[in-house]
């Protein structure tokens, strides 16, 4: 639930400033306040880790570099005289609030999830005296450092908030607000990623669930296993190294994102059979929709033994690759029809005298077991938990996608889930027109906007009992349409939506949030990322008029 004072302190058309997302507490006055030419931020934080300082001096040039200004005047006071005769604010102080511990922002973002502390607290006087941000974290800190760079536009040469005084609580509703890449359908560069993150972090999202892999192409290098790679990259130069995962997971974590990587198993493997044909049933059969949701078809065989230990030999390769406590090996989407007609599978069962269920909950366990043992949580598509009567860890995390209504089923069941609801949350299609025909996706065709993203309740049919489940949620970019190319129009500022519904809680008023959103996608424009436009500019320029209901 929101606050009712940040709902009150917005009028319901045009909010003053640029935040997204919503403070959960927000109070603001009426005075101009002008960031002072020789503004500094003070830390007061002994033994200040470097990603701090460094988070300190990007805030620093995002204030000199984003110049929002055009919508000050228009959206605040028409009176240019206000601005002009504002107090100046010359200085932030950023301390943690005593005793805490000081660890890296990298090191709280990869706490386990349930523990993180991400809120802070930030005042800003209407005198002109110091403003003053602190928190129990460094990333509490650094959210809130986030959060003071949205609050100032550029008029006429200088930085200004109009509604000072301004006091913020906040904190976070749910921990897991994030983003799924699929890296495999179609490759994305390293610098692709960090531009991700990037406006990932500007919405102040804490998770990148990184789908690496799939049936098309395997583009991570893991050490023991380089073969996947080098035989299932679409190129030598479509494969992310150990030091790119590093770059990446550390770029993450000075930016407050904890990697999730995904090694989706036993389905959506066809590329294995690559290097190890020996490992996978069914490849590129046909009519391959017999075989799998897509083509090409091709899976793990999870009753053999020996298949059995490779998949968890390599998990546990690609589990030291990651320091996230988190790491989902996928389930979604098993097809039972290549199991039956894969003669290897069937002696296996037979040897076994296993069922196939019974040999995907003997595999599960033991892929499970691999991960564990690296100090990992398991996640896994919830297909794992309401298809399949698998064994799974209580600690187990369910990534919900079919649809909103299935989240209730998975919590009747006690597990932690996070939302990712293909009728809200996808951002391209998974399946469709790619294929060569118009197969009128249900879940794809309409386009699902971020009003529609807005709406989304994540308690929605959760009992009060099992409301604590609820880890939070993601819009996730499947890329059998997607690549490099379309990558930042077709997520931003589309997917900061669900950061918002997560962080601020649900209920938001899209109205009131619109120019919010605008500004978010103009400042991460002024950042390199290509957000697009989310009306005529002539509506960004007169607030309110473009409002349906004006
Ligand atoms: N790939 C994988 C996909 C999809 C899923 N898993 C998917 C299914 C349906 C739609 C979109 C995407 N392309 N590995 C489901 C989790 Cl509409």
């Amino acid at each position: 639930m929101r606050f009712a004072i940040a709902l009150l302190v917005f009028v319901p058309v045009g909010g003053v400033f640029g935040l997204w997302p919503l403070p959960r507490s927000l109070q603001t006055g009426t005075t101009a306040l002008k960031l002072a030419p020789d503004f500094d931020i003070h830390m007061n934080v002994l033994h200040a880790p470097s990603d701090l300082s460094d988070a300190v001096a990007r805030t620093k040039s995002h204030l000199k570099n984003d110049k929002l200004g055009r919508v000050v005047v228009g959206r605040g006071s028409s009176d240019s005289s206000v601005i002009q005769h504002a107090k100046s604010l010359a200085s932030l102080h950023v301390s943690l609030t005593k005793g805490a511990t000081v660890r890296s922002i990298t090191e709280e973002a990869r706490l386990a999830i349930e523990t993180r502390s991400e809120g802070y607290s930030l005042t800003i006087p209407s005198d002109g005296s110091a403003a003053t941000l602190t928190a129990n974290s460094t990333l509490g800190l650094y959210r809130g450092l986030t959060t003071f760079e949205q609050l100032w536009y550029q008029w006429s040469g200088n930085l200004y908030t109009i509604e000072a005084p301004v006091t913020i609580t906040d904190a976070p509703a749910y921990p897991w607000r994030g983003f799924m890449l699929d890296t495999s359908r179609n490759f994305f560069s390293v610098s692709d990623i960090k531009r991700t993150l990037d406006a990932m972090t500007m919405v102040k999202m804490s998770q990148f669930h990184w789908h690496v892999s799939d049936s098309q192409s395997f583009p991570l290098e893991v050490p023991g296993y380089t073969e996947l790679a080098s035989k299932g990259a679409y190129d030598p130069s479509m494969i992310y190294s150990p030091s790119d995962v590093k770059d990446i997971v550390d770029y993450a974590g000075a930016r407050g994102i904890d990697v999730v990587v995904e090694i989706d198993t036993p389905g959506h493997t066809s590329i294995i059979s690559a290097a190890h044909p020996e490992h996978i049933a069914c490849p590129i059969a046909s009519p391959w929709s017999d075989f799998a949701a897509e083509p090409p078809s091709g899976q793990l065989r999870l009753a053999s033994a020996s298949t059995t230990n490779f998949t968890a030999g390599l998990l546990s390769a690609v589990a030291k690759m990651f320091p996230s406590t988190i790491m989902s090996t996928g389930g979604d989407e098993v097809n039972a029809n290549c199991y039956e007609q894969d003669a290897e599978t069937q002696a296996d069962l037979k040897a076994t005298g296993r069922t196939l269920e019974q040999a995907l909950d003997v595999f599960t366990q033991h892929t499970h077991g691999a991960i564990i043992a690296e100090g990992k949580t398991p996640a896994v598509w919830e297909e794992m938990v309401l298809d399949h009567n698998i064994t799974l860890s209580n600690e187990t995390i369910v990534l919900v996608w079919i649809s909103s209504a299935n989240a209730a089923a998975v919590a009747e069941k006690n597990f932690r889930l996070v939302h990712g609801p293909s009728d809200y949350f996808y951002l391209d299609c998974g399946a469709g027109e790619w294929i060569g025909k118009d197969v009128g996706n249900s879940w794809c065709d309409p386009f699902k906007t971020w009003q529609k993203a807005y709406t989304f309740d994540p308690q929605a049919n959760i009992s009060e009992s099992q409301a604590h489940l609820v880890l939070g949620g993601e819009q996730l970019l499947w890329a059998e349409q997607s690549g490099p190319e379309n990558l930042d129009p077709i997520v931003w500022p589309r997917a900061a939506t669900s950061a918002e519904v997560f962080w601020s809680g649900p209920g938001g008023d899209s109205n009131e949030a619109l120019p919010r959103l605008h500004d978010i996608a103009f400042r991460m424009r002024q950042r390199g990322i290509q957000a697009i436009q989310l009306q005529p500019m002539w509506c960004a320029l007169r607030p309110g008029l473009c409002n349906i209901d004006s």
